[in-house]
């Protein structure tokens, strides 16, 4: 099958048609795959029919799938985790719960954040539910090389409880995993592994404070770099189509659901998040 490489964003996000993944990538398709990971930051796998087994395998592609237990998984494969509109908070008020409405990078609370995400779009809705991306290379470039410079050497704390009360909800968490996970300190800049570019490292509801700064200055300073990093010309919005798997780069974008379709409408997809490392 002919591989076909479709621009979707211009200066992010990138679709492959040709590509059938009920086989296990070959090495080098693999490492194509991953090249145009790199090169596009978003990464949109079209036409799948895959089973969960096919699935991790397709992950491993891209590194180490990790077990999340916090979140519900597909039985038999703790590492296949689902997110469905029939979400419910079982630990906090029972209301929908709709997984990452908030502009964030995932895991951003683990001392090695997840590096990629891969979000295989099983039931879709019609309208709505499509997830947005921000390109934080591009908006980091974009600010004034004095305040990149001011930027590049602050440290954040994160946590796991949504640091946060002013945004919109998140899943209630249960305290046994929250005991296990102790804050994390990450640069408010990072530098890609692959690439070797600088990108803003920001995931709004898990940082609780800056380092040396007071928590309400450090939520200003936050707010306004996702304001800047939100702007049209750096972001992305994918509308997803039955059978899109799309991985994502976690260490040089932000993204956001958007659970605006309507009450009654399905929507389920498979995830799995691939191991990081230690940002620096
Ligand atoms: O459901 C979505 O559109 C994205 C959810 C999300 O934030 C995630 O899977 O990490
Ligand atoms: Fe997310």
């Amino acid at each position: 099958m002919n591989r076909v490489y479709t621009d979707l964003g211009g200066h992010m996000a990138i679709a492959v048609d040709g590509v059938d993944l009920r086989e296990p990538p070959t090495p080098a398709l693999a490492a194509e795959l991953r090249r145009a990971l790199w090169d596009n930051i978003v990464l949109c796998i079209r036409g799948q029919s895959i089973d969960p087994a096919a699935f991790l395998a397709a992950g491993r592609a891209f590194g180490e799938p990790e077990i999340r237990p916090e979140i519900p998984h597909v039985p038999g494969f703790p590492a296949v985790t689902t997110l469905s509109s029939e979400d419910r908070d079982t630990k906090g008020d029972g209301k929908r719960l709709v997984a990452g409405a908030n502009w964030h990078s995932d895991d951003t609370f683990m001392p090695r954040p997840s590096a990629l995400t891969v979000l295989y779009g099983i039931v879709v809705p019609a309208v709505g539910g499509d997830t947005q991306y921000a390109n934080m290379y591009a908006a980091y470039e974009a600010l004034p090389a004095e305040q990149r410079r001011s930027l590049d050497t602050l440290q954040v704390v994160h946590t796991m409880k949504p640091a946060r009360a002013d945004l919109a909800r998140t899943r209630s968490i249960d305290p046994a995993i929250l005991a296990q996970r102790p804050p994390s300190t990450h640069p408010l800049v990072r530098t890609h592994p692959e690439t070797g570019r600088k990108a803003l490292y920001i995931s709004r509801n898990r940082m609780d404070h800056i380092v040396g700064m007071e928590r309400e200055a450090s939520h200003r300073l936050i707010d306004d770099l996702v304001d800047h990093a939100t702007q049209p010309q750096f972001t992305y919005r994918h509308k997803w189509t039955q059978g899109d798997l799309v991985v994502w780069d976690n260490r040089c974008s932000m993204h956001k659901a958007n659970g605006d379709y309507p009450e009654g409408a399905r929507r389920f997809m498979q995830r799995i998040v691939v191991a990081g490392e230690v940002p620096v």
